[in-house]
């Protein structure tokens, strides 16, 4: 099997390139990282050498290349079956495909208003009623994934899984901004934090020394 590149943005700010990254991490499929800083006047060029739509993260496969960060994990779900990237069981993959994909279409008010920043300390910002609205609506799908199809281990899903991945960078936010939530929440949100992926994501993610002004928040 040819090998896999994934291209990927800075890891202080790149949320969507995040997602793959961990799913590939987490499952333990061999792969190339190339990093391309964002936000400076080489960053278009670049990112157009492997992608159509000028944008990271991309998977690079022999002759194949995928880009969007949920179709990225999609082909490797189908590349790597045995893996389980998504839940083995029907109606589980289905709710697992529909709470990542909300995420992927949703939630704009919180990711506007909260940019992933790994580095910023910890300090919390006012929040809009539409931020709080899509917290809630979060906290809410943990909660209802775990409660469901949760019995077999910390992650929504019990095991690690897509859905997991795609709220990564969400896990961030809350830590980040510090905003309030429940005790399951938190609970979550540390096994997340706990995984061996997201460790070695941030600790190469504050050594970064590119500043994204428009992701910097105070
Ligand atoms: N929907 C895309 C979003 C990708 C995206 O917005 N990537 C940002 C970095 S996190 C990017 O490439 N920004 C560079 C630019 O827009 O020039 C996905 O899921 O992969």
């Amino acid at each position: 099997m040819s090998k896999l590149q994934l291209v990927i943005g800075n890891k202080n700010y790149s949320s969507w390139s995040m997602r793959p990254w961990m799913a590939l991490t987490v499952a333990g499929i061999p792969f190339r990282e190339t990093l391309i800083p964002l936000d400076t006047p080489e960053t278009a060029a670049l990112v157009s050498v492997h992608s159509p739509a000028g944008r990271v993260p991309v998977l690079r496969h022999g002759r194949q290349t995928v880009w969007e960060s949920l179709a990225i994990m999609e082909y490797l779900a189908e590349l790597f079956p045995e893996r389980h990237l998504w839940p083995k069981a029907v109606s589980a993959r289905a709710i697992a495909r529909a709470v990542a994909n909300e995420m992927h279409a949703g939630f704009g008010a919180l990711r506007n208003a909260c940019p992933m920043n790994l580095r910023r300390p910890r300090k919390p910002i006012p929040m809009s009623e539409q931020v709080l609205k899509d917290v809630a609506r979060i906290e809410q799908i943990w909660r209802d994934c775990r409660t469901a199809y949760g019995k077999g281990g910390k992650f929504l899903f019990g095991r690690f899984s897509i859905a997991d991945a795609m709220y990564a960078p969400v896990v961030t936010r809350f830590d980040t901004y510090a905003i309030p939530v429940a005790d399951d929440t938190r609970a979550y949100m540390h096994t997340i934090m706990n995984t061996e992926a997201f460790t070695a994501w941030r600790e190469a993610a504050v050594k970064e020394t590119w500043i994204v002004h428009a992701d910097e928040v105070d």
